[in-house]
């Protein structure tokens, strides 16, 4: 029996799906791609997972498309993004709970993306990335151009694209790509510890808070103005809401996980 492409287990309601290809560095074929998009899905629907962890196994997290899964493929690139990296990118900003992309080692071409594409992004101290597309001479894909100048600003995002040059941890940060680095030997129960708070947190209320920022994203004020008063009243109505209000009145921590 060969392994599986996607490692998935569920702790304190974190789900964590590895990508498992490591002697590959879990560079990317259309099973592994099918196959996380499917979980993903899967943790959406279900009601005990409230966060959604997304790491790789071994020394690398993700080093883009697999190079030696391309020759002699029906698709063309068009057909091929729209059918595999597409999809998973668009799952992951659109799912309904936090995902954290959990970085262990490098993360290169769409494997950046990946990277990027996280509600939250975790670092371990070895991490690196490169949008590394030009090297073989093709575009960054998957989210690259819409993410990283975001988060860079165009200049220095079209630098990394066009140099290719890799990013380590302490420059991720100072850049804004990850909100924390965390040493190597502790960071897959340091990433668990984090997910575990997030979890803690008010499900309804964050996955409004996630809808509200990505359309905000391409809104304007006015637009984000009335979207929040409209959002505010679903959170408002929401238990959530009523026992955060208890919970401070009652000098107690609030209680947002319920069973059911
Ligand atoms: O639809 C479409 O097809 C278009 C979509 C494109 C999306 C993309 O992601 S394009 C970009 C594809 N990725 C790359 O070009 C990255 C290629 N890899 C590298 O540049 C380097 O491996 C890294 C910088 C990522 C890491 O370097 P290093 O020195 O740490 O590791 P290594 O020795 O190069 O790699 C270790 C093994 O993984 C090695 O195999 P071996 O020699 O031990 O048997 C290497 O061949 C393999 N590997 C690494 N990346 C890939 C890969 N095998 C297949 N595909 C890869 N992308």
């Amino acid at each position: 029996m060969s392994e599986p492409v996607i490692l998935a287990e569920t702790r304190a309601g974190v789900r964590t799906l590895t990508l498992n290809r490591p002697d590959r560095l879990n560079a990317a074929n259309d099973a592994l791609l099918l196959a996380l998009t499917e979980e993903l899905r899967a943790a959406e629907a279900d009601s005990a997972v409230r966060v959604v962890v997304i790491t790789g196994a071994g020394r690398g997290f993700c080093a883009g498309q697999d190079l030696g899964d391309v020759s002699g493929r029906a698709m063309t690139f068009t057909e091929h993004l729209e059918h595999t990296y597409n999809p998973l990118i668009r799952t992951i900003r659109g799912l309904g709970k936090p995902v954290i992309t959990a970085v262990n080692g490098v993360a290169a071409g769409a494997g950046a993306s990946l990277a990027l594409s996280g509600d939250i992004r975790l670092w371990a101290e070895s991490a690196s990335l490169i949008e590394v597309f030009s090297n073989i001479a093709l575009v960054p894909d998957s989210g690259s151009t819409w993410f990283l100048p975001r988060m860079v600003g165009y200049s220095r995002a079209f630098e990394l694209m066009a140099l290719a040059e890799r990013v380590n941890a302490r420059d991720g940060l100072r850049l804004g790509l990850c909100e924390h680095i965390y040493p190597d030997e502790t960071f897959r129960q340091d990433v668990q510890t984090y997910a575990e708070r997030l979890a803690a947190r008010p499900a309804h209320a964050l996955k409004l808070t996630k809808q509200a920022l990505a359309a905000a994203m391409s809104s304007t004020l006015d637009e984000a103005l009335d979207r929040e008063a409209e959002l505010q009243q679903l959170a408002g109505d929401h238990w959530e809401h009523e026992e955060g209000v208890t919970a401070f009145k009652q000098k107690r921590a609030p209680e947002f996980v319920r069973e059911g």
